[in-house]
């Protein structure tokens, strides 16, 4: 017996001992590990602020002929290539990585996006990674630089949107909505160039294509996302094709034409028929009328007053002296990219957005859309969240937040607290709910059928140059019940039109998968910490609401997102709560379609 216990405490001597050189060993490596992110880190977030500068400067201000612009970003985008994509870096991300069970989790988050980061921009392509830098910034000069005209006038698309908003006059209509197009035929070149760009670069590292590049940033692949993407569509598609319905009968009567099998593109209040909200005016609910005496300054400050009520802090000071929102004075001798975005420059407190804000119901929703991006920055910069995962949670989340905030700030008890809306008037909610619809409901299949199917053909099945725009009006006919105004041939590049096309590639189902998730998380809010009706809430002033999103942003991407979005809303990624939200609609819709032509599918 006593032999037997010698014997135990030898070997299990022998065990701590050797458990104690593999924790020394696994500690030696975590300790490595750590090491090398905190020093990738430091240089990684130098280089990221110098691109961020150039490209700033770049799309705050296109003088023709400049190209000191068109210098700058190389520079800076090619120190960050070269750095992110060095084949170095990718050796001792991909050495820490086979030792994975050895770092903690934050680690191998870091080391992860790291590779995801390399796979850009490889060392091994430096050429063909410099070639698609200079490609990059030549698109987007000539899409943000272009003198669109009407009647051999110069215009804006601030102007173009207007006139597609609210006029009646359908040839006008027609002339600004091709004025608007004549941009894409000057992209066409470039965007075959750049697609055979991106696909080389990211071909290097082993991925098949730029589109599954790109999705594989949601940890899934092509077919996982195109799946997911087809399963949107079909769940509102009953829904869509009462609004394509009840649409194609209200405009041909708005224009005194008969009835369209499908909506010709010129009739839809939105350049590429995204949304058609501006169909509707809703009476005693017109928050355009509200907002046109208000100044453009009005709505940003308001935008962050409504941040702030819910426990946000102010924006830093920088975000106001560096920001470029308002459209540029008529006379000035430069342009700007003139589509909303949201800029992190240094990772950390420089904040800043670039807009056109002017007073209307789209830009007060883009504002908080804006918004949403800059409080999800400034919520996971803080020193729980490293550097590398100063991120949404994927890039859905990014957009589902402030969009969500802007469906919220449009709701009539918000705006009656607000003092936007006479809280004695009695609205039509149908004919809201139905404004709401052609905002939300009629995206998706431009979101997550037309675009996302495009780039998938451009980026994952060689779709050739000289079938762009015949490709494009396929998808939009199928999924849109959308014609062109007139034959479109492959002179045109009509989806070259479209900002993402050129220079937010292969990633615009992530408004799609926002729109899920923003009403994933909006019903949650109203049911289970407003107690208010999904339709009628007023987030203002609820620190409550504040806590909840702070918990769903600060921790960036340090998470799993599906695990993330169970943990806060309690479900997986699912269209219900959306569906729940127009479910009264479809009654309505389906009374006012009888004895109506459908010409969409049943289903799709
Ligand atoms: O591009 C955007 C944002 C970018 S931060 C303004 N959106 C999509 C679009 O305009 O096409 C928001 C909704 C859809
Ligand atoms: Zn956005």
């Amino acid at each position: 017996m006593k032999k037997i216990i010698l014997l135990i405490l030898a070997v299990t001597f022998f065990n701590c001992k050797n458990e104690t050189a593999k924790k020394d060993t696994d500690n030696n490596l975590k300790t490595e590990a750590q090491a090398f992110l905190d020093e990738y880190s430091k240089t990684y977030k130098d280089l990221y602020y110098a691109s961020a500068l150039a490209e700033w400067d770049a799309n705050t201000k296109i003088v023709p002929g400049d190209t000191l612009n068109a210098f700058n970003v190389q520079k800076a985008n090619e120190a960050f290539a070269k750095f992110t994509g060095s084949t170095d870096v990718i050796e001792k991300t991909k050495t820490f990585l086979e030792s994975k069970d050895l770092l903690d989790i934050k680690q191998i988050r870091q080391l992860n996006s790291i590779l995801y980061k390399a796979a850009n921009n490889p060392e091994i392509v430096s050429d063909l990674v410099s070639e698609r830098i200079t490609a990059e910034n030549a698109q987007n000069e000539t899409l943000f630089g272009f003198d669109f005209k009407v009647d051999g006038a110069s215009t804006t698309t601030t102007e173009i949107d207007r006139i597609l908003r609210e006029s009646n006059n359908e040839a006008k209509r027609l002339k600004v909505w091709e004025s608007s197009k004549e941009v894409g035929t000057e992209l066409k070149d470039g965007l075959e160039n750049l697609v055979s760009l991106r696909n080389k670069t990211v071909n290097a590292l082993g991925y098949d294509d730029y589109f599954t590049y790109q999705v594989s940033d949601y940890k899934m692949t092509r077919e996982e996302m195109l799946n997911d993407m087809d399963k949107i569509i079909k769940e509102v598609w009953p829904l869509y094709r009462e609004l394509h319905t009840w649409a194609r009968y209200e405009l041909a009567k708005k224009y005194g034409k008969n009835v369209p099998d499908y909506i010709p593109a010129h009739w839809l209040p939105n350049r590429w028929g995204q949304d058609w909200s501006a169909l509707v005016k809703v009476e005693g609910f017109d928050i355009d009328e509200a907002l046109k005496d208000k100044s453009a300054e009005w709505i940003v400050t308001e935008g962050e007053e409504f941040f702030k009520s819910i426990g946000f802090d102010p924006l830093p000071s920088v975000f106001y002296e560096k920001s470029s929102l308002y459209p540029l004075p008529e006379d000035a001798t430069y342009k700007k990219n003139n589509h909303a975005s949201a800029w992190h420059m240094d990772l950390e407190n420089d904040l800043r957005s670039l807009m056109s804000v002017v007073p209307t119901a789209e830009y007060y929703e883009t504002v908080h859309h804006e918004l949403g991006h800059i409080y999800y920055y400034q919520s996971y910069s803080n020193p729980d969240v490293p550097l590398l995962l100063r991120e949404g949670a994927n890039r859905g989340y990014h957009e589902a937040i402030g969009s969500m905030l802007g469906l919220a700030a449009m709701q009539k008890p918000f705006l009656e607290g607000r003092g936007l809306v006479d809280a004695n008037i009695k609205i039509d909610e149908t004919q809201n709910l139905l404004k709401e619809a052609l905002n939300y409901v009629a995206f998706l299949p431009f979101g997550a059928g037309v675009m996302t199917q495009f780039e998938n053909a451009l980026y994952a099945e060689n779709l050739p140059k000289d079938e762009y725009n015949k490709k494009w009006w396929e998808l939009a006919k199928k999924y849109q019940g959308m014609v062109p105004p007139t034959e479109r041939g492959e002179e045109y590049c009509d989806a070259a039109s479209k900002t993402h096309i050129n220079n937010d590639a292969a990633q615009y189902y992530d408004y799609a998968i926002s729109y899920v998730l923003l009403f994933q998380f909006h019903d949650h809010i109203a049911k289970n910490v407003l107690h208010q009706d999904p339709h009628a809430t007023n987030y203002f002033g609820s620190k409550e609401v504040g806590e909840f999103l702070k918990s769903v942003l600060r921790t960036g991407a340090n998470n799993d997102w599906r695990a993330l979005l169970k943990q806060s809303v309690g479900s997986e990624m699912s269209a219900k709560p959306m569906l729940d939200y127009f479910e009264p609609l479809m009654d309505y819709l389906k009374e006012e379609n009888k004895g109506r032509t459908y010409t969409l599918p049943e289903s799709i």
